[in-house]
């Protein structure tokens, strides 16, 4: 290509681009802490592109990675508070503020993935959802995170005494907190993008999280002993902000409903994908993953954390259900 012709067709893309930006009457912000291609960014910007064809352009989202808008609860208040029109975050994150969500997030309460999809996909995730607009969010969708697991700098964990005394990150909810006193280890409640420097320079020994996050994060390169006791099966939520969504019309509504149910299985693809890839770059770079662990000492040393935090009817119920799930 010529000069000329090159120049051209840069100006006719940069035109085409102010178009479309200009053609959104309405940008919807919206916010994650993980990095530009995560699958659960992705699935929000698939979201995004159903919804622009869906309004012929009119509605659009803008997605903000790598925690720009803030860290996990700090986007949860400016989401209630219609700063940030949508943000996609743990289900633990909103624990002190929901009670319905600690159901979801208590330790070995599902028995595998396939068992906590079934029943967020079912009447006990509808309620869960239904729970947030009364702190001025409307739940949308949940995403899969897989199942959580601690990583140390230390040395492999094959079993609870090499757990103890640990200082271990956990999300900022108090069922995590009582999770890692009922393991013998401390918890020490941290921000998600302050975990590498505090494993890197001792403050703490470890965390746990999912492979694409403890990957994507780079905890492997601090902490490379990884074991798979999968503590936590704790699903996602994406939710905007109740103001937000009061803007728009009862039509426009149900399009961003609709979108966000649809980039669930989209997701779910990138996930499975994501899984694996992380798992090998880890292994690649030196990590050691450990999968020879009985899960059966871990699992039974929850029942405190369950008598804690369970102490309501709808809270028991919840659980029964769940339990009850097949
Ligand atoms: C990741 C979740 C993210 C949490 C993070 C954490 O996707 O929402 O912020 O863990 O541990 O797996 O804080």
């Amino acid at each position: 290509m010529t000069y000329m012709k090159t120049l051209s067709a840069a100006l006719m893309a940069s035109a085409a681009m102010a178009t479309a930006a200009a053609a959104c009457e309405v940008t919807l912000r919206s916010a994650d802490t993980h990095p530009d291609g995560y699958p659960t960014i992705e699935a929000v910007k698939y979201m995004g592109e159903l919804i622009q064809e869906r309004t012929d352009g009119r509605i659009c989202i803008e997605v903000f990675h790598s925690a720009q808008l803030g860290e996990e609860r700090d986007t949860i208040e400016q989401t209630r508070f219609g700063v940030i029109d949508m943000t996609r975050v743990s289900m633990g994150p909103f624990n002190n503020l929901i009670e319905e969500t600690k159901v979801v997030s208590l330790p070995y309460i599902f028995r595998s993935v396939a068992h906590m999809n079934t029943v967020m996909d079912g009447p006990i995730g509808e309620q869960i959802l239904a729970a947030f607009e009364p702190h001025d969010l409307i739940g949308l969708a949940y995403y899969d995170a897989g199942a959580r697991s601690f990583y140390n700098s230390q040395r492999p964990i094959t079993s609870l005494a090499d757990l103890k005394d640990m200082k271990v990150r956990v999300m900022q909810s108090d069922i995590f907190v009582d999770m890692m006193d009922a393991l013998g280890a401390s918890a020490t409640p941290l921000p998600y993008g302050e975990v590498y420097s505090s494993i890197q320079t001792g403050v703490i020994d470890g965390a746990e999280n999912n492979p694409p996050s403890f990957e994507s994060s780079g905890h492997f390169e601090v902490a490379k002993y990884y074991t798979l006791d999968e503590h936590l099966i704790v699903p996602e939520a994406l939710v905007m902000s109740k103001t937000s969504f009061d803007k728009l019309s009862a039509e426009d509504q149900e399009i961003v409903r609709q979108a966000a149910k649809e980039s669930v299985p989209h997701m779910r693809a990138l996930w499975a994908e994501r899984e694996k890839a992380s798992t090998e770059k880890v292994l690649a770079a030196g990590a050691e993953i450990i999968t020879d662990i009985d899960k059966t000492p871990f699992i039974e040393a929850m029942v405190p954390v369950y008598e804690k935090h369970v102490t309501t009817d709808v809270l028991r119920d919840l659980v029964e259900r769940i339990q009850a799930t097949e």
